[in-house]
């Protein structure tokens, strides 16, 4: 399960009592493009192994979006990265998550999406975002990213919300980035995306190609493998580009720098909320490169909306997902990380305050089902059905 430090409410013994082997974590108190001590990473890998687990990926060394543009100090940033990645091999961790999504990281209108059962889940409502994008944060020229009919949409959505709906609407998209409590202003993020507007998607592409090329000779030289997190949601927002959203997009990424380091971190959440990416074939396709998944589903609809399932229901089929990466397993016989990722707001957690997606109930019953599902697949396979 993913940790999100000494400050998270779920603990680390919580974590353990799921029946958790390993971390996932970050030292989200280093300000991005920062460098990670030697002593800093041991310091956090001595917390999780005296609860009992142990830390082998880090979720995330984030890069600096200055990085991102290649603009102001990057090049120091990327030295500063490279130092990082250093450090954290020398502490023996092995596989470092990292994402290229300019300025902000996942997206949802709604952190708080009430399910027929009464759990909550996150949603994404494509009206309120574009509602969100052309009246409450007012970004210049966003009309020219939606059609008439959108607008309209947007505008009728607009009008059905209380002040109190909108201000929740706008609270939830410029939440902190992961692991952070401080919220974007809507001046910060509009500065932000005033920074990106030379950026087009084909600059990105050859901004990542470069970055992958400076880092990745590093990581390879002390036995980490990088893993890029896909785009969540998978296309463009608020005008940014991104990158790494389709099949095509981590085809070309794999093959810009082919060497086993550069890998991926596949998500079946983020990359299940488009119907052209068809999770199985892209498992059976990128396997060799991938380093470490994130099991979650999505539940779309013909208006671009999606809400967060339960793990082993929405659009993904996961049971034939993760036949694929027990196969996988078995062909190459590496015994890949993996981790619940999100889970819904259930039972006692609903009256607590706990990262977005990561109250501990509703990630234990994706990780308690997601790991009957391979120990049920891996028996059968041996069992030679
Ligand atoms: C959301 C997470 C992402 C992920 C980063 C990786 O819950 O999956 O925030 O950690 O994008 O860099």
């Amino acid at each position: 399960m993913r940790w999100y430090g000494p400050h998270d409410p779920v603990s680390l013994r919580d974590i353990r009592q799921a029946g958790c082997a390993g971390v996932v974590t970050a030292l989200h108190h280093i300000p991005y493009g920062v460098v990670w001590t030697v002593e800093e990473i041991e310091k956090r890998k001595n917390m999780i192994e005296a609860a009992g687990m142990s830390w082998t990926v880090i979720e995330s060394l984030p890069v600096h979006d200055d990085i991102k543009r290649q603009t102001g100090d990057w090049r120091v940033y990327l030295e500063n990265y490279k130092t990082s990645l250093r450090n954290v091999g020398a502490c023996g961790l092995k596989v470092v998550t990292y994402n290229f999504m300019p300025v902000l990281d996942w997206l949802r209108t709604d952190i708080s999406f009430e399910m027929p059962d009464g759990s909550r889940a996150l949603r994404f409502e494509k009206a309120a975002f574009m509602a969100f994008d052309l009246f409450l944060l007012k970004r210049p020229g966003a009309e020219k990213d939606y059609s008439e009919a959108e607008i309209g949409v947007a505008r009728q959505k607009l009008a059905a919300m209380t002040e109190a709906e909108r201000q929740l609407v706008f609270q939830n998209l410029l939440l902190g980035l992961p692991g952070s409590d401080d919220a974007f202003t809507s001046e910060q993020v509009l500065a932000e995306l005033k920074n990106y507007r030379n950026i087009s998607p084909a600059k990105l592409k050859k901004h990542l190609y470069a970055f992958l090329s400076e880092v990745v000779p590093v990581a390879e030289s002390c036995g980490l493998k990088m893993a890029i997190h896909p785009d969540d949601p998978p296309y463009p927002v608020l005008g940014l580009p991104r990158v790494v959203s389709t099949e095509k997009d981590l085809a070309d990424l794999l093959k810009a720098v082919p060497s086993a380091a550069n890998g991926l971190c596949f998500c079946t959440g983020s990359l299940g909320a488009r119907a052209d990416n068809h999770i199985v074939k892209m498992i059976r396709r990128f396997g060799d490169r991938i380093h470490f998944l994130h099991l979650r589903n999505t539940r779309r609809d013909a208006d671009g909306n999606f809400f967060e399932a339960d793990h082993l229901d929405g659009d993904t089929d996961m049971a034939a997902a993760v036949r694929e990466i027990v196969r996988l397993m078995q062909r190459t016989g590496v015994a890949l990380p993996m981790r619940p990722d999100h889970g819904h707001q259930m039972l006692d957690d609903l009256n607590k305050k706990t990262y977005p997606g990561y109250s501990a109930i509703g990630r234990l019953r994706g990780l308690a089902e997601l790991r009957g599902l391979e120990l049920g697949l891996m028996s059968a396979f041996r069992a030679g059905s």
